[in-house]
């Protein structure tokens, strides 16, 4: 079964998913052995292999030694369209629709294309939404547009809604890496009562108990990343 498969599986039966994020720009090849020892030992599902900034070629690097050790799929998260690589199963093709930047709007999605044209990736279009986290993350300054305020849920949900009527697969809700504020029960609770696809929420989640909080507010796959690298989860 593919990825989006999976994921809408778990909507419908109610089964909760756990990815951890590896970013390749913190990581070195030495150090991705034990990071894949982990995941695989963990109650993790996926790993997603992304940043947004990482350097040309460290990707296509990192992604090629974690297929000789992951025993979970790979799933890309890419801050950029260089970051594409053939070392992983499915590419979250990401919109970010909270901003009004061309560049994370199309640009970037065309400039894929002939990339994608070769690849057997299994391409999942995202909408993907900045959530204000209280930090301004690298996510904010790269892509040059403003999160939505966590309380401004109705614009929230229409955006989420927009990105569905779109044709969207999937909506990823991010709070930012590192976010002081992830995104809450009240955010997650109001996109699952608009929209039909599979939520995705990620950004500042940081122990068990804040996954459990963020699966029970209505998200399919909640996404790990810094607590895992502090070692503080998993
Ligand atoms: C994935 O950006 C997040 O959506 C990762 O955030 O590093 O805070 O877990 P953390």
């Amino acid at each position: 079964m593919n990825f989006l498969n999976t994921l809408q599986t778990a909507k419908k039966e109610n089964k909760k998913l756990i990815a951890v994020l590896v970013d390749p720009d913190k990581v070195t090849v030495a150090d991705v052995k034990n990071i894949c020892h982990r995941i695989n030992n963990a109650p993790v599902d996926y790993l997603f292999l992304g940043g947004s900034t990482v350097c040309n070629n460290q990707t296509e690097i990192i992604a090629k030694e974690i297929k000789k050790h992951i025993s979970k799929p790979v799933v890309l998260f890419p801050g950029d369209y260089k970051h594409l690589t053939n070392c992983a199963d499915a590419l979250l093709f990401l919109n970010l629709i909270s901003g009004d930047n061309p560049e994370y709007l199309i640009h970037q999605q065309v400039k894929a294309v002939p990339f994608l044209l070769k690849s057997k990736l299994e391409v999942i279009p995202t909408s993907y939404i900045l959530i204000d986290g209280k930090k301004e993350t690298s996510t904010i300054k790269v892509s040059k547009t403003t999160p939505i305020p966590p309380t401004n849920q109705n614009l929230i949900k229409d955006t989420a809604l927009a990105g569905q009527y779109m044709g969207h697969q999937l909506v990823y809700l991010e709070a930012g890496s590192g976010a002081h504020l992830p995104v809450g029960k009240p955010v997650v609770n109001a996109v699952y009562n608009s929209v039909n696809i599979p939520i995705i929420v990620g950004g500042g989640i940081s122990t068990q108990q804040k996954i459990n909080e963020v699966h029970n507010a209505g998200a399919t796959l909640v996404v790990v990343g810094t607590a895992f690298e502090l070692n503080s989860i998993f």
